[in-house]
């Protein structure tokens, strides 16, 4: 059988909005996931449009898409043209969850949530000639998941060819979230046995990782088996935590000692009232200065998420957000719109309210105002988003949050990371173009390592 398997890019893929470097990051992890639960005879090919040409001239039985929101009308556009061409096309992932009449339109087969239950029973309905038109995951584990077909992935075209996800989900449900309307039906937050996280870890090559979960944090005791598991590995690496995580006493000293450089940190506003209302609970009351300091402390940098557009954000938020970010030294940092995702409790209220502005899913990308906010004009939100990112990197603020670190070594590292991802575009553009990002890994690498340094910790 011969099956294609297609990451689409976000619909604006020719427009300014696309940044060769944030999409040549990772590898589709979750089609390499499905893939595995092919037969060995089958002839399969991954295509990932966000570093690639798409061949559309094949033809193949099976054509399998993930669609992401902003990559729908792309994703819908490849599945008529392979449908037209006799191949059966299957579509799953975020998106169709979230709207599946939306995507049936497009479709032979749809699936509903994560693949790992749903996809072997069609593939097994398929080769008898009997797939059916809905699938819906049930049954949420991950034992017994195939090695991921990392052989399928050109990995030389990513920066990070080694990302990898240890657990599916998150304990938490702020209502912006994309994560309750995916995992709805069944358990929305569970992981892979620490022995199996491990000989996943031990099958990936050279020193970082990236691990993609959500919350790896979010099991103390699956957390701090892996990281113990880990010591002496010689990892470097970068994953996602909360606020709440980081002050937990003793995961974090764990976590470094395993190889961990730098965190993702969701803060996403500095008022109370925001959190509230997105039921942010994990984060209210939580000293968010004192998780930086620990998160330092420890040699470990920090990228730091913030959310403009919530009901209680005025003109002043973003700032006071800049400042404050480069006064406490977080080292980079990624700032959103908020964006309410259909299927999510946010999209609920927003709609009730009337506050929605258009259906136009390409700019639902965390860059465009969709929705009418409480205490700003659309247009005075865009233009706070986009001055907040060019005052945050500016070198003078870069320079400042430097100052902020407490020797000379964590200094240096602050400007190399903030500056290597930010001030460094066109460089990082004129790599890709020649194939060559993963020759900068060792860059990442050394700058993770605080230039040959252990961490503090
Ligand atoms: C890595 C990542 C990226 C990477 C790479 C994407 C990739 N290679 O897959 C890059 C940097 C390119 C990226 C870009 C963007 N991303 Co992104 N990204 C992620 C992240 C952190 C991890 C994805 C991942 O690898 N998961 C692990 C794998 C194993 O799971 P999976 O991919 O979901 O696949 C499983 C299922 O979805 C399902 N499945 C998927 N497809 C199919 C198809 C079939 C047929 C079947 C049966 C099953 C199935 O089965 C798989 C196994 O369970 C997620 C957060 C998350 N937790 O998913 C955000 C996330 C997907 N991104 C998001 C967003 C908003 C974006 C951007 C718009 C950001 C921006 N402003 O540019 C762009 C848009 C990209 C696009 N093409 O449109 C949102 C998506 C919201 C939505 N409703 O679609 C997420 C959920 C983050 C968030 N919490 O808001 N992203
Ligand atoms: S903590 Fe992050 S991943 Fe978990 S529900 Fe909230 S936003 Fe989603």
């Amino acid at each position: 059988m011969k099956v294609k398997m297609i990451l689409p890019a976000l619909t604006e893929a020719k427009s300014p909005y696309f940044r060769p470097i944030k999409y040549s990051l990772f590898p589709p992890l979750g089609l390499a996931t499905l893939a595995g639960y092919l037969h060995a005879d089958d002839e399969v090919t991954i295509q990932d449009e966000h570093v690639e040409e798409l061949n559309l001239t094949d033809e193949p039985d099976l054509v399998v898409i993930q669609v992401y929101i902003t990559s729908a009308r792309r994703a819908y556009a490849l599945a008529d043209h392979y449908r037209a061409k006799g191949a059966h096309v299957a579509l799953g992932g975020l998106h169709v969850t979230s709207l599946p009449e939306e995507a049936a339109r497009h479709a032979d087969s749809i699936f509903l949530g994560p693949g790992e239950d749903i996809w072997p029973q069609f593939l097994e309905d398929f080769r008898r000639g009997e797939p059916r038109p809905l699938y819906r995951s049930q049954v949420r584990t991950l034992a017994g998941l195939p090695p991921i077909r990392r052989d399928l992935l050109k990995q030389y075209l990513y920066l990070v060819p080694n990302s990898i996800v240890v657990s599916r989900g998150c304990p938490h449900k702020c209502d912006f979230c994309y994560k309750e309307a995916f995992f709805e039906g069944g358990k929305g937050f569970y992981t892979q046995s620490i022995d199996m996280a491990l000989a996943e870890i031990e099958r990936l090559p050279g020193r970082h990782l990236y691990f993609l979960d959500d919350h790896l944090f979010g099991n103390a005791s699956f957390a701090a088996g892996l990281f113990d598991g880990m010591i002496g590995m010689g990892r470097l690496w970068q994953a996602a935590g909360t606020v709440q995580s980081i002050l937990r006493p003793g995961l974090l000293e764990k976590a470094v000692d395993s190889g961990l450089r730098s965190l993702f940190v969701g803060f996403e506003t500095l008022n109370a009232n925001n959190l509230r209302a997105q039921q942010k609970y994990q984060n209210l009351n939580k000293d968010y200065a004192a998780a930086i300091q620990r998160l330092h402390d420890n040699g470990v940098m920090i990228n730091g998420s913030f959310v403009f557009g919530m009901d209680e954000d005025d003109e002043n938020v973003f700032a006071r957000t800049v400042d404050w970010a480069v006064q406490h030294g977080i080292e980079t940092a990624t700032f959103h719109i908020l964006t309410p995702y259909p299927g999510t409790l946010l999209y609920k209220r927003m709609a009730q309210q009337g506050r929605i502005l258009h259906t136009n899913w390409d700019q639902y990308d965390t860059r465009h105002v969709v929705f009418q906010p409480a205490k700003l004009t659309p247009e005075a939100l865009d233009a706070g988003y986009w001055r907040a990112y060019k005052e945050f990197y500016q070198w003078r603020n870069i320079l400042r949050g430097a100052s902020a670190k407490s020797n000379l070594k964590g200094a240096l590292r602050h400007v190399a990371y903030a500056g290597g991802w930010k001030k460094f575009e066109p460089l990082w553009d004129w790599v890709i173009r020649l194939r060559q990002v993963n020759a900068a890994l060792p860059v990442l690498e050394s700058i993770l390592g605080g230039f040959g340094e252990q961490a503090a910790h």
